[in-house]
């Protein structure tokens, strides 16, 4: 078991390129011999993927801004308790495919939400824990927007318009630059080799030295 576990999030806006980098890091940590716990939010859980389909699908019924808010914190606190932390008491390392930093952003930035309502919500539910460490992936919202409509159907977050996202972006990047301790921004504009090349430079740095 290794003690020195961290838990690492990966954020970003619609298209940016997470699911495709998250397979890159989990070669990374394949390759170094290091435990990986991969999970994602909303969901990680049966019960927090059940909330994960409430949230994305459309059924025609419009969601309050603030029961979005709170099925995002229910799904989480599920999720801390079933998976994060027991994964990282067994000495594995976590990734998240999007954390508490997305609520700040989407919530917060994309719908208006103040900040100190999920300010108060996150010391409530999380009690201080955050991740070690995130990486947040960032491109203009027209290319990741653009990227993004190479899939399949749009969920009810990818219907929204530009300034929504141009909202969520903003926030990201504000949270990011205000703690750089915490935060890597790895611009995702470059072809996918010189993206992973640079992530490959700060894993490297902070997994490997942890
Ligand atoms: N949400 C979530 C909240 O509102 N509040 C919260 O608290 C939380 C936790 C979840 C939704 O929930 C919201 C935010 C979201 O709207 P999600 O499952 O995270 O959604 O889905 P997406 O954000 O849509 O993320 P995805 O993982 O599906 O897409 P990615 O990771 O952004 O993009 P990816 O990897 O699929 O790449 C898109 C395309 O670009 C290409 C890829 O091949 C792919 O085709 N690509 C590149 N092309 C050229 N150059 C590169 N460098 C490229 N990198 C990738």
């Amino acid at each position: 078991m290794s003690s020195n576990a961290r838990f690492i999030s990966i954020e970003g806006v619609e298209g940016v390129g997470k699911t495709t980098n998250l397979k890159y890091i989990q070669q990374f940590f394949s390759d170094n011999g290091i435990p990986l716990y991969c999970t994602r939010e909303p969901g990680g859980t049966p019960r927090a993927e059940e909330i994960r389909n409430l949230l994305l699908h459309k059924n025609g019924e419009q969601i309050n801004r603030m029961t979005e808010l709170l099925l995002m914190f229910a799904a989480r606190t599920q999720h801390i308790a079933a998976v994060i932390k027991p994964a990282l008491a067994r000495g594995e390392w976590v990734l998240c495919d999007r954390f508490t930093d997305s609520s700040f952003a989407y919530q917060g930035g994309g719908r208006g939400i103040p900040m100190e309502i999920i300010e108060g919500l996150t010391s409530l539910v999380l009690e201080g824990f955050k991740p070690d460490f995130t990486i947040l992936l960032d491109l203009p919202v027209n290319l990741g927007l653009a990227r993004a409509q190479t899939r399949g159907e749009k969920d009810r977050f990818e219907q929204e318009d530009m300034a929504f996202f141009e909202r969520v972006r903003s926030v990201f990047l504000a949270r990011a630059k205000a703690s750089p301790d915490r935060y890597c921004i790895i611009d995702t504009t470059p072809a996918l080799a010189e993206v992973q090349r640079e992530l490959h430079r700060v894993l490297s740095e902070y997994v490997l030295n942890s």
